[in-house]
């Protein structure tokens, strides 16, 4: 079993170091004009909301001007924001509004590729000499595929020439190996933090720095990957980052790291190499997945435990998610989504409490917070979601998997399924569920009636509730927040872990099944500080409810 660490002791400058940060992807957060898009001024008027919930931070999805081929990870200009969110200065009106209310402001940098539209590409593309070597150009492609399926390769007539792209062919990969590129996207990042900004979530940031262009070794997905994926190249990109630009501005950094290991996650972000703050891994949301994250098999408790475990005794700063704009919702993942609605609410808290009672930065992603579920696909063409086509083309045309097979796949983990607009609801029945006025641009899931903002703020047992009582007793308890982790117990059903502080001791004990489950007697001791089955006392001999979260202190 690995040593086991607690957190570091934290100063007032390192706010995030006890935040809770929440994820808006402002596309489906709230419309506020009508045309069934989500935008800033939208996000302004639910400021009293998120301030209730007790969030410190808003880490915004990109807002920059994008074609939407990936819906803002494609992006064509970096200083400015796309008209369908707002201005400029609606901006900078919610990074104060915000602030009046102790919330603070994160980007979403996304500095690994551009979108074909930007200014750099449109010139590096007809070898305008400035800017020719800020893209990676190459008279014939390599081996390698794309995270989107297919070539990473593209053709184009006015140089002739191919482009890289790890990701769509809208999205050219930039060239890390140019100092014009690291001294641009500094100029970037100086531009945000200017406008008062508290930091970024940097996308796929280990996969900057491309070490060769050789051949990669064959693979069904990501052929290439052994040549870009975290590479010694990338951590004097980072330095050199933090020191001028991030360290200056007291910027909080935590960057998206794809297929990341321990070691890898150690050297982008112990606190000692003055890299990265914090890391986003991924291996936790796939213990029931194999080879790619949309096949599924059995879950195991123990699986999960083993892998949280390592991530909470390895990292210095680990962040906390279950849910983001890639990933199912974690209810209809980790959960209970079927028609018993007490069950899912029940399931809903138990992840809430899981995720709040470790070590970390806890990040809740927009509508977690009331335990919305996957949406009721009925085929591909309700879902816009470039990479769920790509999977299934791949599926069906290249692997010959049948297609109800594939389509059981994607409809479980397309990214759309996160995407669907906010469930605010309302008294009044509102249309839309008040997310607009017009016609959203993802369906609504139709159980808005049962799922909602309006409702859960009325009722003291609700998921919304839940999750603001937990992020309160985070804020005040020392042992949650620093304490060490240490599992104890697991089997295919249950999880037990502790925390532990001087001689405090909490025991968190989780059913993730749908049927009771009888725990190791012995770790039923203390006092009950968290139930999610309005449990009074301790019972002797006790067993778990389906869903049953637990959390005892001693
Ligand atoms: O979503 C995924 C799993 O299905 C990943 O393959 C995902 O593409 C990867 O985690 C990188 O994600 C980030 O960069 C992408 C963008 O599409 C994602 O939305 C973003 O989070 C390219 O910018
Ligand atoms: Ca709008």
């Amino acid at each position: 079993m690995p040593k086991s660490r607690s957190t570091p002791l934290t100063d007032s400058s390192d706010w995030w170091k006890n935040a809770l940060i929440y994820q808006i992807y402002p596309r489906s957060f709230q419309d506020s004009n009508g045309d069934g898009i989500g935008d800033i001024a939208g996000i302004i008027s639910r400021l009293d909301y998120l301030a209730d919930l007790g969030v410190d931070a808003l880490w915004l999805s990109p807002i920059y001007p994008s074609p939407d081929h990936d819906f803002g990870y494609d992006i064509a200009n970096y200083t400015d924001v796309d008209p369908k969110f707002g201005t400029l200065a609606e901006f900078d009106q919610l990074v104060s509004a915000a602030a009046e209310r102790n919330i603070k402001i994160i980007m979403d940098l996304v500095i690994n590729h551009t979108s074909d539209q930007h200014e750099w590409f449109l010139k590096s593309k007809v070898g305008d000499p400035e800017f020719k070597d800020f893209y990676i150009w190459q008279d014939q492609p390599n081996n390698w595929t794309s995270f989107f399926m297919g070539s990473a390769w593209t053709y184009a007539p006015e140089r002739k020439q191919y482009y890289l792209h790890l990701f769509d062919p809208h999205q050219p990969d930039l060239n890390y190996h140019n100092p014009k590129v690291i001294q641009a996207v500094q100029q970037v990042m100086h531009f945000w933090l200017d406008r008062q900004v508290a930091g970024f979530r940097c996308d796929v940031i280990n996969v900057l720095y491309k070490t060769s262009l050789a051949d990669g070794k064959k693979q069904i997905a990501l052929t290439g990957i052994e040549h870009y994926q975290s590479q010694p190249g990338l951590h004097p990109i980072l330095q050199e980052f933090r020191s001028k630009v991030w360290e200056p501005a007291s910027a909080f950094i935590v960057g998206e790291t794809v297929m990341v290991d321990l070691k890898q996650a150690k050297e982008l972000s112990d606190s000692q190499r003055h890299e990265l703050d914090t890391i986003f891994y991924f291996d936790h949301l796939e213990v029931d997945r194999r080879v790619s994250r949309y096949v599924p098999k059995a879950f195991s408790a123990s699986k999960l435990l083993e892998t949280i475990t390592k991530w909470q005794t390895g990292l210095d700063y680990p962040s906390l998610y279950l849910e983001n704009h890639d990933q199912p919702r974690i209810v209809s993942h980790y959960g209970y989504d079927g028609p018993d609605a007490k069950l899912r609410q029940r399931s809903a808290k138990m992840l809430a409490v899981f995720e709040l009672t470790q070590r970390g930065i806890p990040y809740v992603f927009q509508g977690q917070e009331i335990g919305m579920t996957n949406y009721p696909w009925d085929n591909l063409e309700q879902i816009q979601d470039v990479e769920s086509h790509n999977i299934f083309q791949l599926a069906t045309k290249k692997l010959h998997i049948p297609k109800s097979l594939a389509w059981k796949w994607i409809k479980i983990a397309s990214r759309d399924n996160a995407r669907t607009p906010m469930q605010w609801g309302s008294a009044a029945g509102a249309a839309n569920t008040g997310f607009t006025t017009g016609m959203p641009w993802l369906p609504i899931n139709p159980n808005h009636t049962e799922i909602n903002v309006a409702d859960q703020l009325n009722d003291p047992d609700s998921v919304w509730n839940f999750y603001k009582q937990l992020i309160q007793l985070r804020k005040t308890s020392p042992t949650l927040q620093n304490g060490e982790f240490k599992p104890v117990y697991s089997n295919r059903q249950l999880m037990i872990y502790e925390r532990i502080l001087n001689d405090e001791r909490w025991t968190v004990l989780l059913n993730f099944s749908k049927h009771s489950v009888v725990p190791p007697q012995a770790h039923l001791r203390g006092e009950i500080v968290i139930t999610n089955c309005n449990r009074k006392v301790l019972l002797e001999p006790m067993e778990l409810k389906p869903y049953e979260a637990l959390v005892l202190k001693v």
